[in-house]
């Protein structure tokens, strides 16, 4: 039996991640299993925790993109039909990638149309971004560059989704589509909140339904699409936070944020997205940065039980290890550690409780910490504005211990198949 397959791409901060978790909520309801693929450039991904600790069967393809690891990919997508069966896998790659159609689809179709029914190419779109996107020439070659990925990007889906509609202002949303139209003429186009569930069961139909996937192949000019991915510098980090009492880790989080925020802008970057995924006292609090400008959107849950035996504990074992060197420690699981002294980590998932206002308490000695931080501006100023900043945050009250970091401005782009014709018609590789 093939496995439908829906890859769903889109510029970073778009919405991928929250429509993989409302769509498998969905597709669980409707009785089908689900598993979910994710996609960066490092490891330490606040997506791939944020779905497992949902209690998601996620696997993870790092290191670079689905193109560029087309291979991996596949073996990912085996390694969850065998273990987990699922009925449906939905991938989203990299949010800085494009030409996914040439290079991840049409391959797909050749090379494993006996595995795999692949649904429509769906590219979301965060309104905010789309008029500034869409803006040619008005500013220099490197911000050109990142908005030429993004133009790409549209041009290539099968189905464009207005993602973020439950923000929109009345009117705009025909506004938008407009502009859509115009832009990219012929182009489906489908409106949806992968936030509050609006749309995404009919989105779902189109892709259980069948329609035709990697329909467009686009041309791309790998000049100015690496020097666009190169413009972001890229930060992954695994953070261990520990008190000597209980602290307000949600405090210090919203310092953090708003710390990093200031000095991006003071120093003349542009975030693309930052987000970081707090863990204490077993709930979540996720908080992500998709502008220069914006407030940060704040979410909190109780961390499903579950996902306390499936998560990778790597941030939290270097700490449990105390004195062994920290690449050791990695990809080692927590059931492997002694069992007498909690682990950070486990400590963090411990004693979930109810305020009196029904908020869930956020207080701990211990907290865990991920972020990731897609800013334009150089990887390892990017790096050191994040390190100054959990040190502000931290005052003289909590100790920081970053136990696994890594900023990078992302490769040129080094796809393993470019079809440049649309498979089915008359297959040709490049
Ligand atoms: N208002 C609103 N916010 C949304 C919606 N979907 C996502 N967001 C918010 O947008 C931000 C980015 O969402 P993600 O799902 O992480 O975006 P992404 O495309 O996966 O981002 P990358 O993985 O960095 O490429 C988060 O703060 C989400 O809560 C939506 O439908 N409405
Ligand atoms: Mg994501």
């Amino acid at each position: 039996m093939r496995t439908k397959l829906i890859l769903a791409g889109g510029f970073l901060g778009s919405g991928k991640t929250t429509l993989l978790a409302r769509a498998a909520e969905r597709l669980s309801a409707r009785g089908l299993r689900v598993g979910l693929i994710t996609n960066d450039q490092a490891a330490n991904l606040v997506d791939t925790e944020l779905l497992r600790q949902a209690g998601r069967e996620v696997k993870e393809v790092s290191g670079a993109c689905f193109c560029c690891t087309f291979n991996k990919l596949l073996y990912v997508c085996d390694n969850l039909i065998n273990s987990h069966h699922p009925d449906v896998i939905i991938g989203e790659p990299v949010g800085s990638c494009t030409d996914l159609s040439a290079t991840v689809l049409q391959p797909l179709k050749k090379f494993c149309s006996d595995r795999f029914d692949l649904a429509p190419y769906s590219v979301l779109v965060d309104p905010d971004k789309l008029q500034e996107s869409l803006a040619v020439g008005q500013t220099h070659d490197i911000v050109q560059a990142v908005r030429y990925i993004y133009r790409k990007q549209i041009q290539e889906a099968d189905l464009v989704v207005i993602n973020k509609i439950d923000a929109l202002p009345a009117g705009r949303l025909d506004e938008i589509k407009a502009a859509i139209e115009n832009a990219f003429p012929g182009t489906p186009i489908i409106a949806m909140s992968a936030l509050n569930g609006t749309g995404v069961d009919e989105w779902l139909d189109r892709m259980m339904s069948g329609g035709f996937a990697g329909g467009r192949i686009v041309e791309v000019d790998y000049e100015i699409y690496a020097d666009g991915e190169a413009a972001l510098g890229w930060l992954n980090a695994a953070v261990e936070l520990s008190a000597q009492s209980p602290a307000d880790w949600k405090a210090f989080a919203m310092e953090f944020l708003a710390q990093s925020q200031a000095e991006i802008r003071r120093t003349g970057g542009e975030i693309a997205h930052f987000k970081i995924l707090l863990t204490a006292a077993g709930v979540k609090l996720q908080a992500n940065l998709t502008s220069n400008s914006a407030e940060p959107m704040v979410q909190e849950n109780q961390v499903a039980p579950s996902s306390a035996a499936t998560c990778p504990a790597k941030p939290f074992v270097a700490l449990a290890k105390k004195g062994r060197s920290r690449k050791r420690s990695l990809g080692v699981d927590s059931e492997s550690l002694p069992s007498e002294q909690p682990t950070p980590k486990q400590a963090a998932l411990e004693g979930a409780t109810k305020t009196a206002q029904g908020g869930l308490k956020l207080s701990s000695n211990y907290a865990t910490l991920i972020i990731n931080a897609r800013v334009r501006t150089g990887p390892e100023e990017l790096k050191e504005i994040v390190k100054g900043c959990l040190n502000r945050a931290a005052g003289g009250d909590i100790t920081v211990n970053v136990a696994e970091i890594s900023s990078f401005r992302p490769g040129r782009p080094q796809p393993i198949h470019r079809f440049s014709q649309v498979v089915d018609s008359c297959p040709t590789e490049d």
